[in-house]
């Protein structure tokens, strides 16, 4: 496979840009491979600058669930396009996605538009904060919730403590303030809450982990931290950034049917387009300025074409047997991705996990439950498996902590190819394992 022109432009962007890219995973440091640098994607597949494609289940980390350039919401784009970018003045369009969102997400009755996930979380647990009156925060190890200072935390010594910051830049006094424990350890979440209760302002997680690989709740985790935080005058955020519109159109929330608080959104709420979003009850929501104290802005939030991608897209999804199809198509591409591993004599040695359209394989023989037992994964075998995925014209996402994503445009022609991709790729690390 040619990839001269990808490791030209990756030298050259080095010169200007840290690592060469503007977000690090991008950089394929974990898989030991040049980043590809991509020309254009249509649908289910994408091109690099040397021509080769690929099938693409990164799908832009989950925006992309119509897959790339879907024709009607292009067509959006370029007409608003037309008639200008941005404002910095309320439009109808916010006031049409607002309501969209808040009629599909059960827990939403007010919801305040910004432009990354990250923003999304930030803004949250400000509110959460200034809602509440207290400092702490509660996150689960392994979580992701965007690059905020006080969520780059990671447990300190022991099972759960106060956190210590996992970047430099980070103040411990901010660290403190946040508690970690891990996550589906209900009883470690309960110590804390006993020791702690009245100081905790939130709860934020992913209702599925996505960030770690794909790690799901267990033994009616959700509903007992949905319990605590309601006996403790906790505020429960769910952070959906990548489960939001994506698990069912109503987000994880809907799906297991517990209501958070306060829920985030992000990706496919753009369309591809820079959107972020969080909301839930008015009586919360009604503390953001200005019309409450907590102060929270953005010059591009809400900006108008940003809205008509969200809006096309949301619409589009909320077609019938659209998720429907999406779990089939997830389905396919989980259970043909663990036969081929059957075939090649490695599936023992493997865990794999599949949710929807969600799905992740973890290089490991333990049950993977939480971050610690993700981490037992053999990351070298990942990155082998994902360069020979790659040579077979398979982008997966270029690190084992990541999940893959499939959208309404995978084929099935895509899925078996991915599948007769895999059984060479297991079988050339079959030795390794
Ligand atoms: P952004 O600020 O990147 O839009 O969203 C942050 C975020 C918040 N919450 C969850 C659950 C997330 O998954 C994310 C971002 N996801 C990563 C992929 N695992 C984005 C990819 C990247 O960092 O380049």
């Amino acid at each position: 496979m040619k990839i001269e022109r990808s490791k030209t432009l990756f030298e050259e962007a080095k010169k200007y840009i840290p690592g060469g890219v503007n977000s690090p995973v991008r950089a394929f440091k974990s898989v030991g491979d040049t980043p590809r640098f991509i020309e254009k994607a249509k649908g289910s597949h994408i091109w690099d600058v040397d021509g080769n494609e690929y099938i693409d289940y990164v799908c832009s980390w989950g925006p992309m669930i119509l897959g790339h350039a879907h024709p009607e919401v292009i067509k959006a784009i370029v007409e608003q396009a037309e008639k200008g970018t941005s404002y910095g003045a309320p439009t109808e369009l916010e006031v049409k996605l607002a309501k969209i969102i808040v009629d599909m997400v059960p827990s939403f009755e007010k919801v305040r538009m910004v432009n990354s996930g990250t923003e999304a979380t930030m803004s949250a647990i400000r509110l959460a904060r200034g809602y509440t009156k207290r400092d702490k925060i509660v996150k689960f190890e392994g979580c992701y919730h965007g690059h905020v200072d006080s969520l780059l935390v990671k447990a300190g010594s022991g099972l759960a403590t106060f956190g210590v910051p996992t970047s430099p830049g980070i103040p411990e006094d901010f660290a403190k303030h946040t508690i970690t424990v891990p996550y589906n350890n209900i009883d470690a979440l309960k110590q804390v809450i006993a020791e702690f209760g009245n100081e905790v302002a939130c709860i934020i997680m992913e209702p599925i982990m996505a960030n770690a690989g794909l790690i799901t709740p267990e033994n009616n985790f959700l509903e007992n931290v949905r319990e605590i935080t309601e006996e403790n005058g906790i505020i429960l955020i769910f952070d959906e950034v990548i489960t939001g519109f994506r698990l069912s159109s109503g987000g994880a929330q809907k799906y297991f049917n517990i209501t958070p608080d306060l829920s985030c959104f992000g990706k496919i709420i753009g369309g591809g387009l820079p959107v972020g979003a969080f909301g839930g009850k008015a009586e919360i929501m009604d503390y953001l300025a200005p019309e409450g104290p907590v102060y929270q802005a953005g010059t591009l939030s809400g900006n108008p074409l940003a809205m008509v991608a969200g809006i096309k897209t949301l619409e589009i999804l909320q077609r019938p047997g659209t998720y429907e199809v999406l779990r089939e198509k997830g389905k396919k591409f989980a259970e043909g991705i663990k036969s081929a591993a059957e075939k090649a004599g490695v599936a023992d040695k493997l865990c794999f996990k599949n949710v929807e359209s969600l799905s992740c394989i973890f290089f490991t023989n333990t049950n993977v439950k939480d971050f610690s037992t993700a981490t037992t994964s053999n990351t070298e075998a990942y990155a082998t498996f994902f360069r020979e995925m790659l040579k077979e014209g398979v982008y997966l996402a270029p690190s084992q902590f990541e999940v893959a994503f499939v959208s309404t445009a995978h084929t099935d022609k895509d899925i078996e190819k991915s599948i007769q991709a895999a059984e060479k790729a297991f079988s050339a690390i079959k030795n390794t394992l």
